[in-house]
């Protein structure tokens, strides 16, 4: 493996790794303090108090309720699932419906709890937690959203149409998603003057802008433009946006996402069968889920552009004052795995090779039956894995699982903190590779997003947190890291 990776088995260490992570932290904040009347930090505190915290639920993960509810105290905002929203335009009094709801009465008592003050099981005040559903723009068409855009009545009724379901479910306010969102500062206005007035908030989710940096170049032709257009689209819109939301939510997990990403043209060589098809852009492989860089980049992106007095072109009637635009930027951050079938490929020839047997291992050489190790394999050396079919996410538990199960040696990525391991899955028909989110890569992140914060001289605009997508998919080790 390249340098930078370090083998380490999980099955004996695993426990061990986040005790003294968690200890780590300890020492460190009492470090930074650098007071020693001040008492220790206890383990529930977050590991970033400055940092707002929106974490996602739902309900095909139902664990993520009462995963909440153990780890409230590390929460802000909690953003439930629920509802769709559809332009139906065979009812003209009605343009717009929502749709969903709590799935049950469990469901509803569940956030009427959360909403409530609450106390601890060591006895300290537990603030009540904002329950903002997300509610999503479904099945609409580019003449849906061209017809609300240029019609100020349709701002309205969907305003409306938002906010009776807030009003009837007392609901803190909503987490809004649509698939041209950059496009809808106008009615957005609208959505957010309504739920104001009311008291509740506004946070709408971004995607991300893609900086591919280094593999920038590896990208073929106009596929570059059509990125930094696709970015510009998005950052556009800010200034607008950001005098009317309350938080953003940035898409800032699936960096890599299911299809893996493009093989970088440099890693292998150019005459081999597989460097050619690599020239194509036919060749992907697996990449972690996010990055500490990647993310940082966003984050200075959306700030840098929702400044107003940095906008182009853009002519606004107030300046808000600067703690009412700060603390907006709320960058996501996967709570979950990605797991992805492979084979490898030697990075010169391009031929398929094995991957080579490591077991069992000295220390568990004279073991026999059932007691014994499995055999473990690892990727061998100068060689590559390549997508043999399209990832998926898996959970937190599910990864468990597998690290029982296999035992896999387990290999860190620097400076990401991300750990990957690979083995061979019978169920799978062949090796698959997960990536897996862990206490440390998450706290990297989190060093980072609370870094720039802090550089608020150079970025008036600064100010962010965390979106966790999603508490069901997550372990307890992940939730008390935060
Ligand atoms: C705007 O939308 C409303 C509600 O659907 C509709 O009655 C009206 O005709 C629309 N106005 C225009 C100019 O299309
Ligand atoms: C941004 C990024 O891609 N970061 C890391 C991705 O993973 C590779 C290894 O697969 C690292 O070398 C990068 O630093």
């Amino acid at each position: 493996m390249a340098a930078g990776t370090w083998r380490w088995r999980v099955h004996e260490r695993v426990f061990t790794l986040f005790c003294s992570l968690l200890l780590a932290t300890l020492v460190q904040s009492q470090q930074a303090d650098g007071d020693a009347q001040k008492p220790l930090t206890p383990p529930n505190a977050r590991r970033h108090p400055e940092l707002t915290v929106l974490g996602y639920v739902t309900p095909w993960n139902s664990a993520g309720n009462e995963l909440v509810e153990i780890y409230r105290d590390k929460f802000d905002i909690i953003s439930p699932v629920w509802y769709t929203v559809h332009a139906d335009e065979t009812n003209p009094e009605h343009t717009y419906e929502v749709r969903g709801g709590p799935p049950n009465g469990q469901d509803v008592e569940w956030y009427k709890r959360l909403q409530q003050p609450s106390k601890s099981s060591e006895g300290a005040d537990l603030k009540p937690l904002q329950i903002a559903p997300r509610f999503i723009l479904d099945g609409w068409s580019q003449d849906d959203y061209h017809k609300l855009v240029f019609n100020e009545t349709r701002w309205h009724l969907l305003a409306d149409a938002i906010h009776n379901v807030v009003k009837d479910m007392s609901f803190d306010g909503i987490v809004f998603e649509s698939g041209a969102t950059y496009a809808l500062a106008p009615s957005l206005t609208a959505l957010s003057a309504t739920l104001h007035d009311a008291g509740k908030i506004l946070v709408v989710v971004m995607q991300p802008v893609r900086t591919p940096g280094e593999r920038f170049d590896a990208l073929a032709g106009n596929q570059a433009q059509m990125v930094e257009a696709l970015n510009d689209v998005i950052l556009q819109s800010l200034p607008q946006l950001a005098l009317v939301t309350d938080f953003f939510s940035i898409m800032t997990y699936d960096m890599t996402g299911p299809g893996g990403r493009e093989i970088s043209r440099r890693d292998v060589s150019e005459d081999s069968k597989i460097g050619k098809a690599a020239a194509q852009g036919n060749v992907r492989e697996p990449g972690p889920n996010t990055s500490a860089d990647w993310v940082r980049e966003n984050l200075v992106a959306f700030i840098e552009a929702s400044d107003p007095s940095t906008a182009n072109g853009q002519f606004f009637d107030f300046r808000p004052e600067d703690d009412q635009v700060a603390r907006k930027f709320l960058m996501g951050q996967p709570l979950y795995g990605y797991k992805y079938p492979v084979f490898y490929a030697d990075k010169i020839s391009g031929k398929i090779v094995q991957p080579t047997a490591v077991d069992p291992s000295p220390e568990h050489a004279m073991m026999t039956g059932s007691a014994a190790p499995k055999p473990r394999h690892r990727a061998p050396e100068g060689a590559k894995p390549i997508l043999r079919a399209g990832g998926e996410p898996i959970t937190a538990r599910e990864i468990r699982d597998i690290l029982d199960e296999q035992n896999p040696e387990v290999f860190k990525l620097e400076p990401e903190g991300e750990y990957y391991f690979d083995y061979d899955s019978k169920k799978d028909k062949g090796y698959t590779r997960i990536f897996l989110p862990t206490p440390e890569s998450l706290g990297v992140v989190q060093n980072t997003i609370g870094g720039v914060v802090e550089d608020d001289l150079q970025y008036p605009f600064g100010g962010a947190g965390i979106a966790l997508w999603e508490v069901g998919q997550s372990s307890e080790e992940l939730l008390a890291s935060i």
